[in-house]
C-alpha cells in the first residue's frame, strides 16, 4: 500500500468538487464537456491544435476514469472512487502527465516558454480555483521580474498534485486558503 498524504487527498478532493462542473455530486461526461469548453473559452490566444490538445487530454482523462473506474457502467464516478485512483502514478501517472502538457501549452500561445500572470489566472479560473489561491500558486511557482513562469514548471507542478507522497507543493496553494 503506497503512502497517501493528507494533503495529496485534499488536492484531489478539490479537483473532483470543481470538475463536479454540473453540482450534481459525481462526476460524469457532461462534467467533463462543461469543463473543456470553460477552458477553451480562456485560451482565446490560441491555436487551433493547441485547443485541439488540451481537448483530447481532456477526454482522455475522463475516458480513463470511466474505463477504469465505472464498473458497473452508470456513467458516474464518486470521490471514493476518483481519489486513490487519481493518485495512484501506475495506473494515472501517464494520462496526467499528458493533461499536464496540453494544459500548460495554453498558457504559452506564442509560444516562447513563458506564461504571463493574467492568463494564467485566467485559465486556472475558467477550471473554477479560488483567484487568490490562484495567485498564491503563481507566486510560488517563482516568477521572474516581468512576472512570467515557465511552461515547464507549470507541467510539471500539475503532475506534482496529483503525487500521492508529496506535500508543502505549490499546488497546496490552491487547497490552503480556500473559504468554503
Ligand atoms: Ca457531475
Ligand atoms: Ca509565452
Amino acid at each position: 500500500m503506497m503512502c497517501m498524504r493528507d494533503e495529496a487527498a485534499k488536492r484531489v478532493e478539490l479537483v473532483f468538487s470543481l470538475f463536479d462542473a454540473n453540482g450534481n455530486g459525481v462526476i460524469d461526461s457532461d462534467d467533463f464537456d462543461l469543463m473543456t469548453d470553460r477552458v477553451v473559452a480562456a485560451a482565446a490566444g490560441s491555436d487551433d491544435s493547441a485547443k485541439a490538445a488540451v481537448r483530447a487530454a481532456f477526454r482522455r482523462y475522463w475516458t480513463t476514469l470511466a474505463t477504469e473506474l465505472d464498473a458497473d457502467g452508470d456513467g458516474v464516478i464518486t470521490v471514493e472512487e476518483f481519489r486513490p485512483f487519481v493518485l495512484d502514478p501506475e495506473r494515472f501517472g501517464p494520462t496526467i502527465a499528458e493533461f499536464a502538457r496540453a494544459l500548460s501549452a495554453l498558457g504559452d500561445p506564442d509560444g516562447d516558454g513563458l506564461i504571463e500572470r493574467p492568463l494564467f489566472v485566467a485559465l486556472m479560473k475558467a477550471i473554477g480555483f479560488e483567484e487568490a489561491n490562484i495567485h498564491a500558486l503563481f507566486d510560488a511557482f517563482a516568477p521572474d521580474a516581468a512576472d512570467r513562469i515557465t511552461v515547464a514548471a507549470w507541467a510539471s507542478g500539475i503532475e506534482d498534485y496529483y503525487a500521492p507522497d508529496l506535500a508543502g507543493i505549490p499546488g497546496d496553494r490552491l487547497v490552503a486558503a480556500r473559504t468554503v
